[in-house]
């Protein structure tokens, strides 16, 4: 009886040391303006995954998607202070606080979707993950957010003269406002989360987006026009708070930094399959697309917003450097 006391004793023992062992010591909380499945917050539980196996469970990542924690503009404050440890935004809103973010968010300023994975990859990308941390921030790792294009309820866009006085929804950042005026429209900055409604009742005319967003945020439903100028390729980035980053040791810490790295390719994998599959969802749904669109006109346009923007040594060279990437 003695020994089978002893037993079940040395068995509790264990039990409670392995799931003290497999409780996680850490969660640093993930926020996502997405919802569940969408690209972007697959990755960054793929990166949590892969964190979780590598500390042993110690370190674990809680994504809050569909903007449970805030909009993109407040939860980037929130992250600074540390209420939030790691943020999945667009470098969109980032522009007012990090210079280096706005080359990334300057229209046409990539080729194509290759061109940016081959200039984020590179050094120029390392040079931009490093900009965050001065303002609180450890840039991690890019995501892919395709390219944007313009949508609205009003008529096709086939050329600028149809932008002409229309109101469009952009991104909070002075690029996308300024680059609106300079089409002839009408920008208004507000947060992703009030764009449907925005639509339906008129208050503004359309928005812009990639094919995953146009289709999981249901703009398509009330904007039924989508025109394939593709103005846009603002990479998404995965910051973490500085302050969450202090708080672990420099093993965690490159831990960290390494399973951010390595979700990157399974995001792209993800971002593709998603990139098609909206698109059939949004065509199915009867969506006016225009493809044929002469972008010509449309890049020409963008001469003012380079000059009131790119105004410092430091972005005429990161501009410079970034046109000479093959
Ligand atoms: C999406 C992007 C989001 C958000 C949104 C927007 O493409 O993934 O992070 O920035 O656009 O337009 O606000």
């Amino acid at each position: 009886m003695k020994v089978l006391k002893t037993l079940a004793a040395s068995l509790l023992a264990t039990a409670a040391l392995t799931s003290a062992s497999l409780a996680c010591e850490v969660t640093l909380k993930s926020s996502d303006t997405h919802p569940d499945g969408y690209p972007t917050v697959e990755a960054v539980k793929q990166m949590g995954k892969l964190l979780e196996e590598r500390t042993d469970g110690r370190i674990c990542v809680e994504v809050f998607h569909s903007a449970q924690l805030g909009e993109e503009k407040d939860t980037i404050e929130q992250t600074k202070f540390g209420v939030i440890d790691l943020n999945r935004v667009s470098m969109g809103p980032f522009n007012n606080l990090v210079e280096e973010t706005k080359v990334v968010s300057l229209p046409y300023i990539f080729k194509g979707v290759d061109h940016m994975h081959t200039v984020m990859d590179g050094p120029i990308g390392d040079e931009i993950l490093a900009a965050f941390e001065p303002h609180g921030y450890v840039g991690l790792a890019f995501y892919d957010g395709g390219s944007r294009s313009f949508y609205n309820k009003v008529k096709p866009i086939k050329s600028i003269e149809d932008l002409e006085g229309m109101k469009v929804r952009v991104m909070q950042s002075d690029i996308f406002v300024d680059m609106m005026s300079a089409l002839g429209a009408n920008a208004t900055p507000m947060p992703y989360g009030e764009v449907y409604s925005s639509i339906q009742t008129g208050v503004i005319d359309g928005a812009e987006n990639n094919w995953p967003s146009y289709e999981s945020s249901g703009h398509f439903e009330v904007a039924g026009y989508y025109t394939l100028d593709e103005h846009l390729i603002v990479p998404e980035v995965l910051v973490m708070s500085k302050k969450s980053w202090d708080n672990l040791s420099p093993e965690d810490q490159a831990a960290v930094r390494q399973a951010a790295k390595d979700s990157v390719p399974f995001m792209r994998e993800q971002w593709q399959a998603r990139e098609k599959a909206s698109e059939e969802k949004v065509r199915a749904a009867g969506v006016e697309v225009v493809t044929e669109i002469d972008k010509e006109p449309f890049m020409a346009a963008m001469d003012s917003v380079y000059e009131k923007h790119v105004t410092s040594e430091n972005l005429k060279d990161l501009v410079a450097r970034i046109r000479a990437t093959d």
